[in-house]
């Protein structure tokens, strides 16, 4: 399996985040995708190659063009206002205010265009994120153009973000980038299998009313984890995307066994909606020693859920999401494309 991946993520790494009312270092730090490196090198996935320039214009038929405009701007503004360090959302629209006025002062901006505040925005963000969606994007056109499939390490990661907000992490959204060229390059139907620890709240949100993308997420229930306010077994889909989407929301504590009936179900939707394509939002933060989530997955657990999506057969796009277990998350990242490639 070839494999798509910028030095360029590296021009995105906050010192700080907002983590239970301290500042941290951020738990999605340039040093994860090193590990992914290493594992992949050792397991003979030597073919890994940097991606070209992003396409621009998947970007903005994707993206709201003045959240394009924030995004590439933000950093400066936030210098120009005066303020110091990097950029961390403090307010936000709330219940009863306007959602549709971004404001001007740089401050009030960075709260109407994010999701949450752990996630600081610095003067190489941009940059990044467009390298993260080019590896995704060069992922996806060497499927396109015949192979089994391709792994895009994506770095920063893109699950959470919407057309217009970035957060958790998250600024493009790559796995929705992929999705729509395959759209575009003539697949009718295209299929999203999000196995991060996660709910994938951007992906869910960028597809909710097609009919033409269904999407997939296993993850921890809104109630106990973040996002929170997205991600309910309800959530069905609406308009021409009504049962389109199918989320599988778990308890802490939630072990392989359930995990993977859950697994198998979103592989039986996929195989029942008749996919041509099928784009896996990889994260690994499943696994049991996560620092921030709940799941208890173990290592070869990753290889079996591979394994099983793998036998879908399909041309299969993989773009890295989370995954903050340090040490192990390049061999669980690893495991997922081994299982994947042996099914
Ligand atoms: C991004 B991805 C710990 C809680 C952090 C944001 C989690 C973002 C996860 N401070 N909340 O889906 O792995
Ligand atoms: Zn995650």
């Amino acid at each position: 399996m070839k494999v798509f991946f910028s030095e360029d993520h590296r021009k995105h790494f906050p010192q700080a985040e907002l983590n239970g009312g301290q500042f941290v270092t951020p738990f999605e730090r340039p040093s994860r995708v090193e590990y992914v490196l290493a594992r992949l090198k050792e397991q003979g996935f030597d073919d890994i190659v940097a991606p070209g320039r992003p396409d621009m214009r998947a970007i903005h038929a994707m993206c709201t063009p003045d959240y394009l405009e924030f995004l590439e701007t933000a950093y400066a503004q936030w210098k120009a206002g005066g303020y110091g360090g990097e950029v961390i959302a403090a307010s936000f629209p709330a219940r009863r205010m306007h959602f549709s006025r971004p404001p001007r002062e740089i401050d009030g901006k960075v709260g109407y265009y994010a999701l949450s505040s752990e996630t600081a925005i610095t003067g190489g963000t941009w940059d990044a994120s467009l390298s993260s969606a080019a590896s995704a994007q060069a992922a996806q056109a060497h499927v396109a153009s015949g192979a089994r499939s391709a792994f895009a390490l994506c770095r920063p990661p893109g699950h959470h973000a919407t057309a217009d907000m970035y957060g958790g992490y998250c600024f493009i959204n790559n796995a929705a980038l992929v999705a729509e060229k395959f759209r575009s390059d003539g697949a009718e139907r295209v299929a999203i299998v999000d196995i991060d620890f996660h709910h994938g709240n951007g992906t869910q949100d960028i597809f909710y009313d097609r009919g033409d993308v269904l999407f997939t997420s296993l993850h921890g229930a809104p109630e106990d984890a973040f996002p929170y306010y997205l991600g309910f077994e309800d959530e069905k889909g609406s308009g021409a995307g009504e049962g389109m989407n199918f989320n599988y929301a778990m308890a802490p504590g939630t072990s392989y066994d359930r995990w993977s009936e859950a697994l198998d179900d979103s592989v039986k939707q996929v195989r029942a909606f008749g996919a041509e394509a099928l784009v896996v939002s990889l994260g690994v933060d499943a696994y049991k020693e996560d620092p921030i989530s709940f799941f208890k997955l173990d290592s070869p657990d990753f290889m079996d859920a591979g394994r099983r999506i793998g036998k879908l057969g399909l041309p299969t796009v993989f773009c890295m999401e989370g995954g903050y277990a340090i040490e192990a998350v390049g061999i669980n990242t690893v495991n997922v494309l081994e299982g994947f490639e042996g099914a």
